[in-house]
């Protein structure tokens, strides 16, 4: 059977690792289709031991195409996806555009993919500090019920897109040779340093990421009751965001039942034995597709509480890789098509 995929974005950090996942996990499109914007058309990008000739991304690239893979910023995705899904091709969008948006289910494929079942055309990939707590904390909800989160994160700075991973490369040869660090990208200097601001702040003195992790985590439980706080930190690491999370749960749980939970979990991998010295790190999570959880212990100040530490990949399971389990989820289910076109108008 015919099954055509656009990824839009194929030029960007995201967009080469959805080619390179699509590939990787022998994804049954017939045909991939790379769109970018017109200043890269005609140049190529990497796929299948070959290459494609990008497209300029125009209100005709739709036609014909199944499934559309979007990683090209959110005022294109929020232009282009509704002519899309007009189009009668379903969007798995992993900008923040359509996440809070009604109409729009917010997936991450290990936790809530029965969302999928009522989508309208345009289906939105969560945050990637989200996706990878969600993967962590969602059975462990189910086993316990979660009160309450209190999150700190540490986040690669691949994240903010091929610019800030050459920023912190060139200020830490700045540094080295004498120079005075150069910053673009970031409000200060990111090499040897942590910047407790990810994104603007908000009017109430979070940081925008901080508000996505908030708003993105109670969506996808579907559970209002759920309360999260969170504080976004920017550290001098290229791949791999680690979180340190603390929940109250309603029921007891402790760490053995924890581990023995998520040991089952999909998707997860425990790495936790303080012993050996053992526990999740970037530099090992990068280039994976689990989420890593280690250093799990109660939290001794309440009377059902836990703290671990959950690291993963942002630009695989936080981004790509997510993205393209959605779009597997949905051949599975057989939800491609748009039942109704009208939808976004
Ligand atoms: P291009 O390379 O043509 O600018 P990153 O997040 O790594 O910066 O990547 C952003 C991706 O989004 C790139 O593939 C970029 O294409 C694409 N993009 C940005 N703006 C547009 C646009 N207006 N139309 C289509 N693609 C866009
Ligand atoms: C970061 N989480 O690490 C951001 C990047 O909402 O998709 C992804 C932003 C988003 O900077």
């Amino acid at each position: 059977d015919r099954l055509v995929v656009a990824v839009v974005g194929a030029t960007g950090a995201v967009g080469r690792e959805m080619l390179s996942v699509l590939e990787g996990r022998d994804f049954p499109a017939t045909e991939v289709i790379a769109l970018a914007s017109a200043r890269s058309a005609g140049t190529t990008v990497p796929f299948a031991g070959g290459e494609l000739t990008v497209k300029e991304l125009t209100e005709d690239s739709f036609d014909g195409v199944d499934i559309a893979l979007f990683s090209a910023g959110g005022s294109t995705s929020e232009k282009y996806a509704p002519v899309a899904a007009k189009a009668g091709c379903v969007v798995v969008d992993n900008s923040s555009a359509w996440r809070m948006d009604d109409r729009c289910p917010l997936v991450v494929p290990e936790v809530n993919s029965e969302a999928l079942d009522s989508h309208n055309g345009i289906i939105a990939n969560p945050n990637c500090s989200t996706i990878q707590m969600m993967v962590a904390l969602k059975p462990l909800h189910d086993t316990a019920k979660i009160k309450r989160i209190v999150v700190s994160t540490y986040q690669a700075v691949s994240g903010s897109g091929q610019k800030a991973i050459t920023e912190l490369e060139t200020q830490i040869r700045q540094l080295f040779n004498m120079q005075t660090p150069e910053a673009e990208v970031y409000p200060h200097q990111i090499a040897f340093n942590a910047l407790p601001q990810i994104d603007v702040f908000m009017d109430n003195d979070y940081t925008k990421e901080e508000m996505k992790m908030v708003n993105e985590t109670i969506k996808i439980f579907n559970d209002p009751s759920v309360k999260v706080t969170a504080t976004c930190v920017r550290i001098p690491v290229f791949y791999g965001h680690s979180e340190s999370v603390n929940i109250e749960t309603t029921q007891k749980i402790t760490p053995a039942e924890a581990r023995a939970i998520l040991t089952q979990a999909p998707g997860v991998t425990v790495l936790d034995n303080p012993g050996e010295k053992i526990y999740p790190m970037p530099i090992d999570a990068a280039g994976q597709d689990d989420t890593y959880v280690g250093r799990i212990r109660e939290d001794e100040t309440i009377e059902n509480g836990l703290n671990m530490w959950i690291v993963a990949d942002n630009i695989r399971k936080g981004a790509a890789l997510n993205t393209v389990q959605i779009a597997e989820e949905l051949i599975k289910r057989d939800l491609l098509g748009v039942k109704d076109t009208t939808v976004f108008d």
